[in-house]
């Protein structure tokens, strides 16, 4: 397949990237994972953004952070709009360096560092707000889903294209108060619901392999970072997914149309989230049924990471053993 390493509007990314990410990720969920189960979510967050930034500072792209730790006013560090890298081919950036950090402080499952990097321009300017989200894994008939329909009609739709009953579909839903009548519906239905406490880009992902997951579908309403993050994850993998933000005060509104956003309604596709060539990386940091998480020995330390390119739909495992851990500052 043709390679450039000029990223711009029509091009592809170097695929080395691909590569490369995977050490971002790494290094930020070893730095998380040293503060596993102990309760403080803003310094396992911290160590994962201190992490990250140093890594990714190292890379030879001349990127811009789209999707980060939030505004510059806010966030000290990977702030929206903050520039990373040494220099090189020009790309957008959005990462959680701890999504899931509640998980990560309470020691539970699927707590990962993420980032995607996609060719500038390409990834939704997204502010900090709710999104309603919807997502299946690849193999369905284009909009087999839709944010306008019921629970029902998208779970029937994805039970008969499936070749299975309602009863054996399974969605993953953020337990939250919130989400109290969608869960009631989708019980309804017949279908069982995977409730998670925290980490939907890890639930979106799930939807891609539901042989190895058993979810089924994502369904519900948790961060539009989040979402643009899963959005490009699922781009990698050819699965559907849609989001509509939840601009539901003036103050969000006026916030979304700095960012370019007019329309305050608007169903953004997967592919309208990350469009052109994007790359993806997740490195486990708790355990979870999508990735291990950081492994402790006396003489290394091991990861496990999910590497994807949207360009040549490539998914790379890749389990690393490290046994210098001064890089980790350990
Ligand atoms: C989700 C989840 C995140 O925020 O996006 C959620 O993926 C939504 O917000 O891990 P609420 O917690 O307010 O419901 C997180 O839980 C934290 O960023």
């Amino acid at each position: 397949m043709p390679e450039t390493v000029e990223a711009g509007a029509g091009h592809h990314l170097d695929r080395v990237l691909t590569l490369e990410i995977a050490r971002v990720t790494e290094r930020a969920a070893v730095a998380a994972a040293g503060l596993r189960g102990r309760g403080d979510e803003k310094a396992a967050d911290q160590a994962a953004v201190d992490a990250m930034r140093s890594e990714l500072n190292e890379l030879m792209i001349d990127g811009t952070i789209v999707i980060g730790e939030g505004e510059r006013d806010a966030a000290p560090m990977l702030y929206i709009g903050e520039q990373v890298g040494r220099g090189g081919p020009k790309v957008d950036i959005a990462l959680d360096p701890l999504e899931g950090t509640t998980i990560c402080a309470k020691n539970l499952p699927n707590s990962l560092a993420v980032i995607a990097m996609a060719v500038r321009g390409s990834l939704l300017n997204a502010p900090d707000v709710y999104m309603e989200k919807i997502a299946v894994g690849p193999g369905y008939p284009a909009g087999i889903v839709h944010l306008d329909r019921t629970p029902l009609q998208n779970l029937r739709a994805l039970a008969d294209a499936k070749g299975v009953p309602i009863t054996e579909i399974t969605a993953c839903i953020l337990d939250r108060p919130r989400h109290a009548q969608l869960i009631e519906t989708v019980r309804q239905t017949g279908a069982a619901i995977r409730l998670i406490g925290d980490g939907d880009v890890a639930g979106v992902i799930q939807t891609t392999d539901s042989e190895e997951t058993g979810i089924d579908i994502y369904m519900g309403i948790g961060g539009a970072p989040e979402g643009v993050l899963a959005a490009a994850a699922l781009r990698c993998t050819g699965g559907q997914m849609q989001g509509r933000l939840q601009l539901n005060t003036n103050d969000k509104r006026a916030r979304a149309e700095t960012m370019g956003i007019t329309d305050p309604y608007r169903i953004y596709s997967d592919s309208e989230m990350a469009s052109g060539d994007v790359i993806f990386a997740a490195t486990g940091v708790t355990d979870g049924n999508l990735l291990d998480g950081v492994r402790f020995y006396r003489d290394r330390i091991e990861t496990h990471t999910l590497v994807m390119r949207s360009y040549s739909h490539t998914t790379r495992e890749m389990r690393a053993r490290h046994y210098d851990r001064t890089k980790f500052n350990l």
